[in-house]
């Protein structure tokens, strides 16, 4: 039964993660207007819309993403975004593990 429990929480936890990746946002969430392209406003309004950002945090993660600096986000600038994101992610994780080990109960 022990090892039953050690896969169930495994799968808790590969659905929880299922879960977060599941928030990533797809282009065409963010593209209101369906022209292809993700435009500073766009952006802003999707990034604000939760309220966790401020609009100068978007309009700062914005001009990181818009890579070729047209003034808006393309599709590959988006994908390219969204690798990096997957990285941070990750890195956060491993972060959050070393903040638990360290934690004593
Ligand atoms: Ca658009
Ligand atoms: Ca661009």
């Amino acid at each position: 039964m022990k090892r039953f429990a050690i896969i169930a929480a495994g799968a808790a936890a590969a659905a929880a993660f299922s879960a977060s990746a599941g928030e990533m946002p797809s282009f065409s969430d963010i593209d209101t207007d369906a022209s292809g392209a993700i435009s500073e406003a766009e952006f802003v309004a999707y990034k604000t819309a939760d309220g966790d950002k401020t609009a100068e945090e978007a309009a700062e993660k914005f001009a990181l993403i818009d890579t070729n600096m047209d003034g808006e986000i393309s599709e590959v600038e988006m994908e390219t975004a969204m690798e990096e994101w997957k990285d941070d992610t990750s890195d956060m994780e491993s972060d959050m593990e070393d903040g638990m080990s360290d934690t004593t109960y």
